[in-house]
């Protein structure tokens, strides 16, 4: 199969899945082309099979926007082109859905090509931007006229359903997946160290800090937790809350013992070290960050919210306390910490936990989605892909 991958390239969630399963794909002999701004943060440049094809984005004076739509759109069309893809898989739906639906509209009146097209609905696309009045008919539109739209979490699809008229069966769950070479527990002692956190807790919070991750629930929940025992916090990731987040721990009395360790390569080292990680988002699709600290036999405290409930099983690989109740947060993790036997036994479940979502068979299922939309007839009820796949 020839497939164009277009995604976001930055350290958020959206752009990690759509690089590993690009990557993951060309091992598996697909030709697949990644398109985005900028090369992909965790993208594989000498990978057989795999291209990266940079979306130049015009900056005439005239323009007080850029219009990267259209630039994106033409790329599209290049693509097919020159390199007949036959699937364009968008990651996260504004505006990448949209200009694959207009590159095909060209394309099919033009050329009389037919591409197919994906999307991957990652969250905030639905969530919150899609929403949003000045995008939510284009990207109504642009969705339903998908030939598969897939979510990584049962929550995001009634969410879809709900606020899109989408039906919910016309979606594929695929969750998230976790490379468990990489994530999985190790000693995590010179970490601890080296964080000022030997002999105390350690509770990591890591994302992109913008206000759907209610970091401020993160700070005071260590405040609740801190005043029951000896604990340190690490911040992994920047963002627009994090200097709010510091302001915050500075009027709880906790400054000084929050260490903002900005963008790291080597996440799984803090996460290898932690005792629990914190994510309290209310309208979080998956977690990704939830899934890798699991990865790692880090169990999450969070809310009974969004899609984290697919991902964390309650009292058993974490908890998960009522939304916005940060009190609870704080008290059910000192209470967890307090007792060695039920935190090493959910540490055990949770890398357990994070074995179900191991890449490969998660790849596989991606790859027999995408490969039925090019051969409907032949692969769709094979066990094997190698009909889809290109000499
Ligand atoms: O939707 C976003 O806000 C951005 C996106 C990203 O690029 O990080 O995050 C979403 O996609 C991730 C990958 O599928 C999920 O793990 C995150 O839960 C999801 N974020 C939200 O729903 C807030």
């Amino acid at each position: 199969m020839r497939l164009a991958v277009v995604c976001y390239p930055t350290y958020g969630g959206s752009g990690v899945v759509a690089t590993e399963l690009a990557q993951e794909l060309a091992r598996r002999d697909h030709q697949v082309h990644m398109v985005s701004y900028e090369r992909p943060f965790r993208f594989d440049e000498s990978q057989e099979n795999l291209f990266f094809h940079q979306v130049e984005v015009s900056d005439y004076p005239l323009f007080r926007y850029q219009p990267y739509s259209l630039n994106l759109t033409n790329k599209i069309i290049e693509l097919v082109e020159e390199h007949g893809v036959e699937v364009v898989h968008s990651h996260y739906a504004i505006p990448h859905a949209q200009a694959a639906w207009m590159a095909r509209e060209v394309l099919r009146e033009e050329r009389g090509l037919d591409v197919k097209l994906a999307c991957t609905l990652h969250g905030t696309d639905i969530t919150l931007v899609g929403i949003e009045r000045s995008f939510y008919e284009l990207t109504r539109f642009a969705i339903q006229r998908q030939d598969l739209l897939t979510a990584p979490s049962h929550w995001l699809t009634e969410k879809t359903e709900t606020e899109f008229q989408i039906p919910r069966e016309d979606m594929v769950v695929i969750p998230n997946f976790v490379d468990l070479g990489r994530f999985r527990p190790a000693d995590g002692t010179a970490k601890r160290r080296e964080l000022g956190a030997e002999g105390r807790a350690l509770v990591t919070h890591v994302s992109n800090f913008r206000p759907v991750k209610r970091v401020q629930d993160v700070v005071s929940a260590f405040a609740v937790l801190r005043q029951r025992l000896d604990a340190v916090l690490a911040l992994v990731g920047s963002g627009p809350d994090l200097d709010m987040a510091l302001r915050l721990a500075d009027a709880l009395g906790v400054r000084e013992h929050v260490r903002a360790l900005g963008k790291l390569d080597d996440l799984e080292t803090v996460l290898q070290a932690s005792d629990v990680f914190f994510l309290p988002s209310l309208v979080e699709s998956f977690g990704l960050a939830a899934l890798e600290a699991q990865a790692c036999g880090c169990p999450v405290i969070g809310y009974r919210a969004g899609g984290l409930p697919e991902v964390v099983e309650d009292q058993v690989t974490g908890i998960l306390c009522p939304e916005k109740e940060d009190v609870c947060l704080g008290s059910l993790t000192a209470d967890l910490l307090e007792n060695p036997d039920r935190l090493q036994a959910m540490r055990v479940a949770s890398s357990r936990r994070a074995e179900l979502f191991a890449t490969a068979p998660i790849i596989d299922r991606y790859e027999k989605a995408l490969c039925c939309l090019v051969h409907a007839d032949r692969v769709c009820d094979a066990t094997s892909m190698t009909d889809c796949v290109h000499p």
